[in-house]
């Protein structure tokens, strides 16, 4: 059936600036691809390179110019930068939060270590390089509700702690040397790809559930209130935050996010479309205490101000480009 809307429509506007080289880390992730397809889109086939530590799944027909890199390995990444001619890099391989509350030294070494090599290379080689943080890098201290750019950011996660340190050595390469540094502070996004090792999670698994047993077992109480934004608003953050001109930016690191829900809220929007769908509760102390952790809602009026940020999905559209996608994807 087709889309209510076509994903990719919103990008003709911003494709006029001369096209980026651009390296994906962990391209095969929740945004890789998403990502890849959009820039693809504006500028052709030429202008990404994705690249992972894994096998493309089978099947795939949207990844292209795909290669094996260890964000580990700086020398590695140097090499690819270099015979690729890369001008941009966006490095999403990230350990999530949950995930990472199960094997702190891995997200210490992806997370931190990776952070570094990839902020060494861009000064090397004069790169912009994409970085994105979450609303995990605050914390139980911070002002819960339509949290500032600029706050109390005391994490209690190792994801958390990780990401407040890409923010600051982001940040400091970009006094200090002069690196053209990004970054955005993403709430749960939703997109019609499995995610791994997330909090928000939920809020996708339920649409599969959905579709697949028309119901689904949530591990967040029903009251618990996250700020969450659709994948292709996340995608066009991204290309726009990167193509604005470095003078409009007030900093560096800014919050962007799309609408806010519960549990009940989603269900309910779900049941707009499929009358007969039921939750229940099976809660998971872990992602519920991370959860309660983190802000209800953000304040992204400084990205809306200084480049022009401005979401375009809301729950009930969400909800209806899911279905949609992914009764598409199983035929
Ligand atoms: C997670 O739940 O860990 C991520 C995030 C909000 O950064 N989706």
């Amino acid at each position: 059936s087709p889309l209510p809307v076509d994903p990719l429509a919103r990008f003709k506007k911003i494709s006029q600036q001369s096209a980026p080289k651009v390296l994906i880390t962990g391209s095969l992730g929740q945004l890789g691809r998403g990502l890849n397809s959009v820039y693809k889109y504006m500028y052709g086939n030429e202008c990404v390179t994705m690249t992972d530590i894994v096998k493309v799944p089978s099947g795939a027909t949207d990844v292209n110019n795909y290669h094996y890199l260890d964000i580990l390995n700086t020398s590695a990444i140097e090499e690819a930068v270099v015979n690729k001619g890369i001008d941009t890099l966006i490095h999403f391989s990230a350990l999530l939060s949950a995930v990472g509350e199960q094997n702190v030294p891995l997200a210490l070494q992806v997370n931190c270590r990776g952070v570094e090599n990839i902020l060494e290379v861009a000064r090397r080689h004069k790169l912009k390089v994409f970085i994105p943080s979450t609303i995990g890098a605050f914390g139980p201290t911070t002002p819960r509700d339509n949290t500032p750019d600029l706050t109390i950011q005391v994490p209690t996660t190792i994801y958390g702690v990780s990401k407040v340190y890409a923010e600051r050595l982001g940040e400091y390469y970009n006094s200090k040397f002069g690196v053209d540094f990004r970054c955005l502070r993403f709430p749960g996004i939703i997109s019609a790809t499995k995610p791994g090792g997330g909090t928000t999670d939920y809020a996708i698994q339920i649409f599969y559930d959905a579709l697949e047993k028309g119901r689904h077992t949530c591990y967040l109480r029903p009251d618990t209130v996250l700020p969450m934004m659709y994948d292709t608003d996340c995608m066009a953050s991204v290309v726009q935050f990167l193509a604005a001109d470095a003078s409009s930016l007030a900093r560096r690191t800014y919050n962007v996010t799309g609408f806010s829900f519960t549990p009940e809220e989603i269900a309910a929007a779900i049941r707009k479309v499929m009358p007969a769908f039921e939750i229940d509760y099976k809660i998971c102390p872990i992602r519920q205490a991370i959860a309660d952790s983190w802000p209800r809602s953000l304040d992204d009026s400084g990205a809306r101000q200084d480049w022009g940020w401005n979401p375009e999905y809301a729950l009930d559209e969400t909800v209806q480009i899911m279905f949609a996608l992914l009764q598409r994807e199983t035929g």
